[in-house]
């Protein structure tokens, strides 16, 4: 992983509620990734696992909408391999300044050439379920990307303004840019936006509360990226929210004893006392028997 966070870096986070990065995955990484995209969007799962979200499957889904996918990390080790990277949950804590991170879902986005929007939004408006409902998110350019090409967009400075109730679409609004704007207006704020515009490879690291999203795809090229979204080590379910925050299938996995976040589901990927969730490194290099 090419990304080691600096002092400036952890400022610019601090100000800006965002980082774009040139450089977080090595070129060799992506054309595994390309295939493990059209495996997942083709329903070929390698591990015989299905993802926790299929949005969208190639026959059936609407060929105007982001295909979606989430928790891939689960059906395909080349997804896992970035997915469950010790050095970049390292990174990321480094930057965030947390003793250890888990992952909390991935998200798989291919938006092809004609594609429409995805909604602004603020990620932790989504989050009480889980506490501290501390979230960074990672997001990993698989193709070059250009505003024109939809790529994701920031509002800098935006994770200081006020905390939003969700509203408003995510696939394919006809206004993506509504909810931001409509929050910018209430509280007198003048919205400046930041492209990620990054080679594939690149990308961007944000707060749980800047608010984001992207425009449709105008050129002629698929803007995909696959994204980490990270909490905190030591959060827990709050037992007060999770069933109606989290929704059907993620609060299948909470323990009826306790609030703890189970491994298995919400991994820790690094932590500052080296206690990374122990199978991940077995799960990352298995290879199934031959026959
Ligand atoms: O890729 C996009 O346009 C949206 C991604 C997003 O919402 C996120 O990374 O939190």
């Amino acid at each position: 992983m090419l990304f080691k966070p600096t002092n400036n870096n952890k400022q610019d986070f601090d100000q800006q509620g965002f980082l774009v990065i040139d450089k977080i995955l090595p070129a060799e990484q992506l054309l595994p990734l390309h295939q493990a995209f059209d495996d997942v969007f083709n329903g070929v799962f390698e591990t015989g696992v299905t993802p926790d979200e299929v949005n969208w499957q190639h026959g059936s889904g609407d060929p105007s909408l982001t295909r979606q996918v989430c928790n891939g990390w689960k059906a395909n080790r080349s997804i896992a391999q970035v997915v469950l990277s010790e050095d970049l949950g390292r990174s990321v804590a480094q930057l965030a300044g947390w003793p250890g991170v888990r992952i909390m879902i991935d998200n798989l986005l291919s938006k092809p050439a004609g594609a429409r929007s995805l909604g602004y939004h603020q990620d932790s408006a989504y989050l009480s379920w889980f506490t501290p409902s501390d979230l960074i998110s990672c997001w990993i350019a698989l193709d070059d990307t250009k505003q024109a090409g939809g790529t994701l967009e920031f509002v800098i400075g935006s994770h200081k303004w006020r905390k939003s109730i969700p509203s408003g679409e995510f696939h394919g609004p006809d206004n993506y840019r509504e909810p931001m704007q409509y929050a910018a207006q209430s509280q007198g704020e003048e919205p400046q936006i930041k492209y990620v515009e990054v080679e594939a490879g690149g990308g961007s690291v944000h707060h749980g509360w800047t608010w984001h999203g992207s425009g449709a795809n105008e050129s002629a090229r698929p803007r995909r990226a696959l994204v980490l979204h990270l909490m905190r080590c030591d959060a827990e379910y709050d037992p007060t929210q999770f069933a109606q925050g989290i929704g059907p299938t993620y609060s299948r996995y909470k323990h009826l004893a306790d609030n703890q976040l189970d491994e298995n589901y919400f991994p820790i990927l690094w932590h500052e006392n080296g206690s990374r969730t122990k199978a991940l490194d077995d799960y990352l290099t298995f290879s199934a028997p031959k026959c």
